[in-house]
């Protein structure tokens, strides 16, 4: 629970799943209800954090220690949490995420190989006990996610790792899905946009009710 007025929500995914496509449908239709929105990603959402990001997603020479990206997404998310996050969520708001966590214990955890209890350490310094009341899985085949994130032309560092990388991601994330039923919801995100934004509509629609 995120013990907070607000409702933080997070969406997560493989590549090109379709996350950010959704994500200004699912604010859109809260704002319809009357509920205060804030939109937000990671890594990123404020100067500081979006500098990180851009660290993070560009080619370097030298290869990046997989410490390091780790220790740069928390650095980037602690900034996040104190700058937007927090803020909204004590004003009422309700957050919706692009990405959060459990991006970092599927990329860094499954796709990189760091152990789970360095991210669940980091996770807690930097949270507390804050974590997302729902987060939205978009589901989709590797490759088909792949090629529609690769239309958009040139490639960041982790669009470069190999199928097998983005394989471990999803299946980390179905992991914690099956783990945690009460916080995650499935979406089929291969389906067509319209069929995925009916789905994204009804989880709203359990959202707005569980508000109470
Ligand atoms: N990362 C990490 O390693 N650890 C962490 O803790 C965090 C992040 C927080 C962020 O980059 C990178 O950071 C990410 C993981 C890492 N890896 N990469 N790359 P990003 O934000 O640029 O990447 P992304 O989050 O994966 O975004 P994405 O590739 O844009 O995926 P998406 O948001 O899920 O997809 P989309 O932009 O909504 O859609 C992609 C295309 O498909 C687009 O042209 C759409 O028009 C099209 N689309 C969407 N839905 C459909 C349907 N249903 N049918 C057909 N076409 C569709």
């Amino acid at each position: 629970m995120t013990q907070a007025a607000g409702r933080f929500i997070t969406f997560e995914g493989v590549e090109g799943a379709g996350k950010s496509s959704n994500l200004g449908w699912a604010a859109e239709l809260l704002r319809a209800e009357g509920i205060e929105v804030t939109i937000t990603r990671e890594p990123g959402g404020t100067p500081l954090a979006e500098a990180l990001r851009d660290l993070l997603l560009a080619p370097h020479e030298e290869p990046v220690a997989p410490d390091t990206e780790l220790l740069l997404i928390f650095a980037a998310r602690a900034q996040h949490l104190q700058q937007v996050i927090r803020p909204a969520l004590a004003a009422g708001k309700w957050v919706l995420c692009d990405r959060f966590t459990d991006a970092t214990y599927a990329y860094q955890g499954g796709g990189r190989g760091l152990p789970v209890d360095h991210i669940a350490a980091l996770e807690t310094l930097v949270q507390g006990d804050l974590r997302p009341d729902a987060t939205f899985l978009f589901d989709i085949d590797v490759l088909t996610g792949l090629s529609r994130a690769g239309k958009r032309g040139k490639l960041d560092r982790f669009e470069q790792e190999e199928r097998a990388f983005f394989e471990r991601i999803r299946e980390s994330y179905m992991r914690r899905a099956a783990d945690d039923p009460t916080r995650f919801r499935l979406i089929d995100a291969g389906a067509p946009l319209d069929e995925v934004r009916m789905q994204v509509q009804a989880l709203i629609a359990e959202q707005v009710s569980a508000r109470g």
